[in-house]
């Protein structure tokens, strides 16, 4: 016998005598299941049925059920479920939204905003999407190139001397590879609309002691398809975490941090919507975010900026869009179930 066969002998004996083995070390027996009851219940899906919902439901149906089955899943372990799943309900409006919270912390929404884009993107040389989080507001001012998302900054407030320490300068250009074979051409008139936390971690929404709508606002592009902005240098933040998502990620002995970011939603006329974030690469949490956003194209490092009284910092970044593809969209048109 040569030495392969001795490495392979263990896991031989496995595989052809499992009865031998299974005296010592007992597994109990699975216990049998009604083998027929999932196709009993994705069977109950009529033929009226929303299209969408019924091509999906089945998949959906086996993977729950089989989860069930496969863990062993209780009646008290489902109630605890279901209890979590009620709190974030209950905690949500339209300032706080703990479900879509829990499922960043699940992974849930990077993974199905990377299957989206990658259903949607046309070119490589496309910027990379990321998730859009449950901080947005629709309605940040429209404000002229060259302006500052940060107000009523003075010396009084807490975090006054970070602010002043992380002043950037942030610009660039909107192009799009509509065009194909690698051609950008700027956009002018697209809309650059950006939002991020303040250097204590909040966004202005969280924090009564912040101006309405401070850290937001909407640029429109140029002749040159070129934004340009005063903001500040991200923070890492821990996400909320005094609700049943931060009960989640404790009982999982996780840390609610994310890597400082600034957020945008990029659009411009005839191209796809561009929901993204940019991670400062100087962040400790850079490798390590609690709700799995962070992308290599999307990390930037801010440069110093000499000369300009209103920033310390300065970072040029371009994103470049794909063109609208009417047909694939449609799709996410009847997504609205409800
Ligand atoms: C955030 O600020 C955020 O951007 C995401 C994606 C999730 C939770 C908090
Ligand atoms: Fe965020």
């Amino acid at each position: 016998m040569g030495q392969l066969m001795q490495l392979v002998d263990p896991i031989m004996d496995r595989a052809m005598a499992p009865g031998q083995g299974a005296t010592k070390n007992r597994t109990p027996e699975k216990p049998q299941y009604d083998t027929d009851f999932t196709t009993r219940v994705i069977a109950a899906t009529g033929s009226k049925a929303h299209p969408r919902l019924a091509e999906i439901m089945p998949s959906l149906l086996r993977h729950l059920h089989d989860f069930a089955r496969e863990v062993g899943l209780t009646v008290a372990e489902w109630a605890s479920a279901i209890d979590l799943i009620n709190a974030c309900g209950k905690m949500s409006d339209d300032r706080r939204n703990e479900t879509q919270l829990l499922c960043d912390i699940l992974g849930l929404e990077s993974l199905v905003d990377e299957i989206t884009s990658k259903k949607l993107a046309t070119s490589t040389t496309e910027t990379p999407s990321a998730i859009l989080g449950p901080f947005y507001r629709n309605d940040a001012p429209l404000l002229p190139n060259g302006s500052s998302v940060v107000h009523n900054l003075t010396p009084s407030v807490p975090w006054y001397n970070q602010a002043v320490a992380d002043s950037a300068y942030v610009t660039g250009r909107v192009l799009s590879c509509a065009s194909g074979g690698g051609a950008r051409t700027p956009l002018r008139n697209a809309i650059v609309d950006v939002w991020h936390t303040a250097p204590n971690g909040l966004y202005e929404q969280q924090d009564t002691d912040q101006p309405e709508m401070n850290l937001r606002g909407r640029f429109a592009t140029d002749a040159d398809g070129r934004y340009s902005l005063y903001c500040l240098r991200p923070v890492a933040y821990p996400i909320p975490d005094d609700g049943p998502a931060g009960q989640l990620l404790a009982l999982l002995d996780r840390h609610p941090w994310r890597p400082g970011h600034i957020h945008f939603i990029v659009s411009a006329a005839g191209h796809r919507s561009l929901t993204t974030q940019i991670f400062d690469s100087r962040d400790e949490y850079i490798n390590n975010d609690s709700v799995f956003a962070v992308k290599e194209e999307l990390i930037v490092k801010f440069v110093p900026r000499e000369g300009d009284p209103k920033a310390k910092w300065a970072l040029e970044y371009d994103f470049v869009l794909g063109p609208m593809q009417e047909e694939v969209e449609e799709t996410d048109q009847s997504a609205a179930f409800l």
